[in-house]
Parts: C-alpha cells; sequence; structure tokens
C-alpha cells in the first residue's frame, strides 16, 4: 500500500467544529519518503500524516485473538464477519436485532482521520471509515431516563482462541456517558482507508472514541444498550485503581505504572522521538467541556 495521505485537519483549526467535522478531507498524493520519515515534525507542524495500512492493522490489541501485538492479524481471520446482527436494547423506543446491511443502509459513511492514544503510551494517527454513533442511538430512538450506552463484543470460543484464557472476564464490555456516546466526534468505525476494517481492528463495526485510551474503542460489537446507571466495563473490572471508567488521555495523569505525559508514535522510525501527550489526544477543544467542575484527576 502505497497509501500515506496528508490532511488539512489542523489541531489550531479556528473553524467551529461541526463546520470543521462536515468537511472532507484534502487527500494530496504519497509523501515522499523523506516526509515520512518526518512524521514527528508534521506534527509539530499540527497536521495529522496517517500511519501506513500495516501500522495500522499488524501492531493490535485485540485479546479475544491473543495478547501479543500481531496476534490479531495472525488469528482474527477466524472471525466470522457475515452475516452480523446487533442488537439494540434497554431504554430505546426501536429496541431489536439490527443486522449490518439495516445499519449500513441508514448510516452515512464519512472518513475521518483521528489520533489514536493506547494507555500503553503508543500512538499512531488512523483515517476511519464510518458514521457518527448519535446516528445509530438516534434511530434507536434514545429514551428519557438513558445516561448511559453499555457496548459489548462478540464472544465465540470458536472464533477466537484468546477467549479461552481468563486475561479478561469476557466478552469484552465497554460504555460511555450518554452524551459523550452522543459527541459528534464518537464514531462507529467500519472501514480503514476506505477498505473494509480488518477483522484484527474490530470487524464489522468498532466504536472509535478519539479523545480516550484506545481500550474504551471496543471492537466487534454486537449489543448496546441505554441504561440508566454506569456499566461496568472490561478493564476497570480487570484493576480498578488503573483503568477508570472515564480514561480520557490526559498527559498529567499517570497511570500507576508508567508516564503518560509522552507518547511512541507507532511507524516513527528508529530515530523517532517520543513526542508529548496531548490533553484529550488533542480534542480539548471540542471535548473539555463535557467534563467542567470534575476533577480529572479523580475521575480517571
Ligand atoms: N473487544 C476488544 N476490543 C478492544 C480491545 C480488545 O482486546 N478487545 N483492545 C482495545 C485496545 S487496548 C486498543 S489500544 C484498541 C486497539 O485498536 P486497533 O488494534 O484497531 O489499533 O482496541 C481496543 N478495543
Ligand atoms: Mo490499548
Amino acid at each position: 500500500m502505497a497509501h500515506r495521505w496528508k490532511n488539512d485537519l489542523t489541531r489550531a483549526d479556528a473553524t467551529p467544529y461541526a463546520a470543521f467535522m462536515n468537511r472532507r478531507q484534502l487527500m494530496g498524493g504519497a509523501l515522499g519518503l523523506g516526509l515520512i520519515g518526518a512524521a514527528g515534525a508534521a506534527r509539530a507542524a499540527e497536521e495529522l500524516v496517517p500511519n501506513s495500512w500495516e501500522d495500522i492493522t499488524q501492531y493490535n490489541n485485540y485479546y479475544e485473538f491473543g495478547t501479543r501485538k500481531d496476534d490479531p492479524a495472525r488469528n482474527a481471520h477466524t472471525l466470522t464477519t457475515s452475516p452480523w446482527t446487533v442488537k439494540i436494547d434497554g431504554l430505546v423506543d426501536n429496541p431489536g436485532d439490527y443486522s449490518m446491511a439495516q445499519i449500513l443502509d441508514a448510516m452515512t459513511i464519512e472518513e475521518r482521520i483521528y489520533r489514536f492514544r493506547c494507555v500503553e503510551a503508543w500512538s499512531m494517527v488512523i483515517p476511519w471509515n464510518g458514521f457518527e454513533l448519535a446516528d445509530l442511538l438516534t434511530m434507536a430512538g434514545v429514551q428519557d431516563g438513558a445516561k448511559y450506552v453499555a457496548f459489548e463484543t462478540a464472544l465465540r470460543p470458536d472464533e477466537m482462541p484468546g477467549v479461552s484464557y481468563p486475561v479478561l472476564d469476557w466478552p469484552y464490555v465497554e460504555g460511555l456517558r450518554l452524551d459523550e456516546a452522543m459527541h459528534p466526534l464518537t464514531m462507529m468505525a467500519t472501514g480503514i482507508y476506505g477498505k473494509t476494517i480488518p477483522n484484527q481492528n474490530g470487524a464489522p463495526m468498532r466504536l472509535v472514541v478519539p479523545w480516550k485510551y484506545g481500550f474504551k474503542s471496543i471492537k466487534s460489537i454486537v449489543r448496546i444498550t441505554l441504561t440508566e446507571d454506569e456499566p461496568p466495563t472490561s478493564w476497570n473490572k480487570a484493576n480498578a485503581r488503573e483503568y477508570g471508567f472515564y480514561s480520557n488521555v490526559n498527559p498529567e495523569v499517570d497511570h500507576p505504572r508508567w508516564s503518560q505525559a509522552s507518547e511512541r508514535l507507532v511507524g516513527g522510525g528508529l530515530f523517532a522521538r517520543r513526542q508529548p501527550t496531548l490533553m484529550f489526544n488533542g480534542y480539548a477543544d471540542e471535548v473539555a467541556s463535557l467534563y467542567e467542575g470534575m476533577d480529572l484527576s479523580k475521575f480517571i
């Protein structure tokens, strides 16, 4: 793949984000090798240069297929992603089992180039294709009284070699506050670089919440439930001291075992320096208001 695209999204962009989000990404041609090596410099100039297809699809966390970074790429081909049904239930007007075809029919797919920051202190820039989660929730009809959205990944022991190990309490579950779920930055991804999303990245549909640590972006979703109470989340259940419900990217709040002040850009090259981690992963202008009045060192 020669996909190295440059976009016009800049953190310093003064355009209000509603307009900013609707603007189509300007796609340039493949950048020269020299520029690719300067991904860090490009970031300093506040341009997002997406990682390569190889970076994005061969360095993964998807523990249902193993815990090594190259396990998902080797093992996830066993996941049957078609047909696929997503149950939407709880506090919604139109609960039911929605087929992927039905969902895709109702949604408009667009491209969003987002920073992606894993809690392990590595990062990438990924050109996702997908739709706003808000559109799906609106289709389901969110009822008064709903305050949270719970998500669940498929649990298929026959297709997922990793779930025979008790690394996590399967199935993988995640959650968002309703206002986080309805935020225009929050998306359901069904593609990367204009191609169908590979299994190792969460086919056929996975969450993407760019201002939160990567583990909030739950893969291969089979159930979405609107609830009144804060739902349990896998990493919080595994270690509540290290992984909170919010898990907003925050360079000022370290993980108990490592600093979150900086990160390694995957694919940055042999001499790449760590780059500073940005508050809310660079999306503070868009999302900081969601957490007004909250002590972010407490609500981790
Ligand atoms: N079901 C499920 N979803 C998951 C994970 C997982 O192990 N299982 N890993 C999370 C973590 S820790 C990260 S960093 C991202 C990685 O997404 P990527 O492999 O597409 O980069 O997926 C998240 N979603
Ligand atoms: Mo992660």
